[in-house]
């Protein structure tokens, strides 16, 4: 079995990262700037971005798909529900929903920050974005009151996936207020093999350019 991440740094790819660690499987790393302009990466991925995933030569792209398809593939390590179960139902739900309702907007306002050329950003949308990122990580507040883990209580997949956009979200400071939001990100950073943690300076970059820019 080979397994082959193309990653940058602390971005969507850690996810793939960390559920690689959990699931204890070696894997080659192909990592840093040289990642977004390896060519094996614009076969992979349709837009050229990171993550970009081969196992055994398959080619496999979005952060969530790889994590899932990984948990799945190992079923003896428990990091997921298999598919029929309600518990993946609720896998699928949660994964969903922190990917549109707040991480897009986190990464809406990152692009206008510092991706798009600088004659393209928007400024504008950051108050909006936030207000909307708000909304989710409320929702999310509410249904971890009194859970650790968001499926069944215990740590999977899915806390892996939703832990990033949340994480991110905690470092930027936007889950002020929010209790159980900011405790679950708290218990994400800590976990022994999470990757996150250097989030921190690029949040804290990230929020003085905003700065700058509004
Ligand atoms: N939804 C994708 C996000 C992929 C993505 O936007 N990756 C960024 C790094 S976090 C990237 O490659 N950016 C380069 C670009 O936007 O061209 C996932 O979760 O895998």
């Amino acid at each position: 079995m080979t397994l082959k991440l193309y990653e940058f740094a602390v971005t969507r790819s850690a996810r793939v990262r960390w559920t690689l660690l959990e699931l204890g499987l070696p894997f080659e790393s192909v990592a840093g700037e040289e990642a977004f302009a390896h060519p094996d990466v614009a076969a992979i991925h349709p837009l050229a971005k990171l993550p970009a995933f081969r196992d055994n030569g398959r080619p496999l792209f979005e952060s969530a798909a790889i994590c899932t398809w990984l948990a799945d593939s190992h079923p003896d390590a428990k990091l997921i529900a298999p598919s029929g179960q309600w518990a993946r139902a609720l896998h699928d739900q949660w994964t969903s929903f922190t990917l549109s309702e707040i991480e897009a907007y986190l990464w809406h306002t990152a692009r206008n920050l510092f991706i798009l050329p600088e004659a393209e950003r928007l400024p504008v949308v950051f108050p909006q974005n936030e207000a909307a990122a708000k909304r989710g990580l409320a929702a999310l507040d509410e249904a971890l009151a009194g859970k650790d883990w968001l499926i069944d209580n215990r740590f999977s997949v899915t806390d892996i996936i939703a832990g990033f956009a949340v994480a991110w979200a905690y470092t930027l400071g936007m889950t002020e207020g929010m209790g159980n939001v900011s405790a679950y990100a708290e218990r994400i950073l800590a976990r022994p093999l999470c990757p996150y943690g250097a989030m921190k300076d690029v949040a804290a970059a990230e929020q003085a350019k905003a700065g700058e820019a509004l």
